[in-house]
């Protein structure tokens, strides 16, 4: 507890200076179409170049930035690089598919967030639609007006959400009737217990048609291998992110692939 309680403390004490330094990377992780491995778009994530610990991944140090908020910093960093780039693209002539981002609950506690982002995505001329926010399933039990509200005017900003992690503990599909996202991502453990057996089928189908009938695109996180892909198309999915099509890769392997596959 102490080391957790010191790496915390040494993280914290650096981040700004990380974040002017360039010390963070952005990683892109295609989502396919399962059908034909073509590409939809990615999810940027985040990696961290640290000069004394090395190459941390973003599970070391997102959880302790969010217990003290500067998570939201992180957020919004990795979304104006996002938007950067996907600047550079467009001037480049590459096909612009949509970026998701991931972004912290604790974004919607603060009364200036959609307007931030949108001053962000305006600032470097980047059409909202291809941006896609992913906010993790426990939001969906909060019961907030103020999150249902966000979620209203970020869609009338053209905006896309995505309702991240689905499936990994917390809610039920009921709970969507409540808040209208664009995206559903089904959390890796359902998509790897979910095609297991018939009755795992039954349900993950189910979760799948019932999101496509509320209008949602489903996405299936972390198909690993082609048997599971083949399943998931069999019960209805069509779009997947996962290894088994590619891991998340530096910018410039994201952009050859752009140019190829086009
Ligand atoms: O919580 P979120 O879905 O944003 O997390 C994305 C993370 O999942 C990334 O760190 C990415 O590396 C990881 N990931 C993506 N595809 C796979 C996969 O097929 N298997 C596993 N184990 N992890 C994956
Ligand atoms: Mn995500």
């Amino acid at each position: 507890m102490r080391a957790q309680a010191l790496l915390a403390q040494q993280l914290e004490s650096h981040l700004d200076q990380a974040l002017q330094e360039n010390e963070f990377v952005v990683y892109y992780q295609p989502k396919v179409s399962m059908k034909d491995g073509s590409i939809i778009g990615s999810e940027a994530l985040i990696r961290w170049n640290h000069p004394d610990k090395g190459f941390l991944m973003p599970g070391v140090f997102i959880p302790i930035f969010e217990k003290n908020g500067m998570v939201k910093k992180v957020d919004l960093w990795l979304f104006e690089e996002v938007c950067k780039t996907m600047r550079t693209w467009s001037e480049k002539g590459y096909p612009l598919f949509p970026v998701s981002c991931n972004f912290s609950r604790l974004h919607f506690q603060q009364s200036d967030f959609t307007a931030r982002i949108c001053e962000i995505a305006d600032r470097w001329n980047v059409p909202h639609h291809l941006l896609e926010l992913e906010i993790t399933e426990s939001v969906l039990l909060e019961e907030s007006t103020t999150i249902a509200e966000v979620f209203q005017i970020l869609k009338e900003m053209q905006f896309k959400i995505a309702i991240d992690d689905f499936g990994s503990g917390y809610s039920s599909l009921g709970q969507l009737q409540q808040l209208t996202a664009d995206v559903l991502k089904l959390d890796r453990s359902f998509v790897s217990h979910g095609v297991a057996g018939m009755r795992e089928k039954i349900v993950v189908g189910n979760v799948i048609h019932m999101a496509g009938e509320l209008g949602m695109q489903v996405i299936c996180e972390g198909v690993e291998t082609q048997a599971q892909s083949i399943t998931l198309q069999e019960i209805g999915c069509k779009y997947s992110q996962g290894f088994y099509f590619y891991r998340p890769m530096q910018l410039e392997n994201y952009e050859k692939l752009l140019v190829a596959d086009n």
